[in-house]
């Protein structure tokens, strides 16, 4: 293969001399926050994977390569540039961006691919798509529930987001064969929220036996990656009790409006920040940190 990969010096050297390395998506920096917290956010999460001795690579798509690892101009272009001038690359996109020189943000499931090419094995992110609340009518399941089912990476996340429906994504994610390991808890986080009523199939308290699982399902040679659903930190909490309300009316807006497809996520997010006066966007950064903070420490016992 022949992938065009760009890196700094610092991840190349690192992912050359076996060291650990977490790989960071951007479509959260371009359609999942506004402008500037996505970039304060992107530098914070950055800061917490050297912090915990790990080589943070943001990856996204620009100028026909795929950029692993940014610097910080390149980090501030890409939260500066307009949500409808990068493309929210998946799978069925990412070619294309890449043939056409255009610039592209990665989602889970196209960080993912890249990552894999690059040589990293573990991924931070803040929560994954899943299945849309009425996909038995719309269809719409992320891309990244198919991703985690092929492509051989573990991903750190608070769950799937909550505007999903998530009894429905996690039904999915085991017909797919995908571990669903909460991390230290037995309920699966809810991503605002720390817990969902719904057990876990799963759960793990340590980086290290996270780590394990993903190398025996290599020696068994099993497609496909982990996910691990770590709860959100206390403080940054928002109960289920107030935040189901704001989704449920963020979600008959959008239903009104008729969003669909690629916009309906940015579309609730940025809806479910204006209703909450920013409280989620608050605690969505604080579990990206955290997550980040996870993420370090099983790329290091990966490594050991
Ligand atoms: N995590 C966040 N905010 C986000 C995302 C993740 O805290 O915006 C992004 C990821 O890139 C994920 C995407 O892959 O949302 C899901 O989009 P969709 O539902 O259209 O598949
Ligand atoms: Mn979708």
């Amino acid at each position: 293969m022949n992938a065009p990969l760009t890196f700094p010096p610092e991840v190349h050297d690192a992912l050359s001399a076996g060291r650990p390395v977490v790989a960071l998506e951007s479509t959260i920096i371009t359609h999942g926050m506004p402008w500037p917290q996505n970039l304060e956010m992107a530098r914070q999460v950055e800061a917490v994977i050297r912090d915990n001795g790990a080589v943070p690579a943001t990856i996204a798509v620009m100028g026909g390569r795929i950029h692993v690892g940014m610097d910080d101009d390149a980090l501030e272009t890409l939260a500066r540039t307009p949500s409808d001038q990068a493309m929210k690359l998946s799978r069925a996109d990412l070619a294309v961006c890449l043939a056409n020189g255009r610039t592209g943000a990665t989602t889970v499931a196209a960080t993912m691919i890249c990552a894999h090419l690059a040589g990293i094995r573990v991924f931070a992110t803040g929560g994954i798509g899943g299945v849309h609340r009425g996909a038995e009518s719309s269809f719409d399941i992320s891309a990244d529930l198919h991703e985690l089912a092929q492509t051989p990476v573990t991903v750190v996340a608070a769950g799937a987001k909550a505007i999903l429906d998530l009894p429905k994504t996690w039904e999915v994610l085991e017909t797919l064969g995908v571990p669903v390991i909460a991390y230290g808890q037995d309920d699966l986080p809810a991503f605002w929220s720390r817990g969902s009523g719904i057990r876990a199939p799963l759960r793990m308290d340590n980086a290290a036996d996270i780590a394990a699982s993903a190398a025996m399902r290599a020696r068994l040679g099993l497609k496909g990656g982990q996910l691990v659903a770590n709860p959100i930190p206390h403080d940054a909490e928002i109960p289920r009790d107030t935040i189901m309300p704001v989704i449920e009316q963020a979600l008959s807006e959008a239903e009104a409006q008729g969003i669909a497809a690629k916009q309906v996520t940015p579309f609730l997010l940025g809806r479910i920040f204006d209703l909450t006066e920013g409280r989620s966007l608050r605690s969505n950064i604080a579990l990206v940190l955290d997550n980040a903070r996870l993420a370090a420490e099983i790329a290091a016992a990966m490594t050991r």
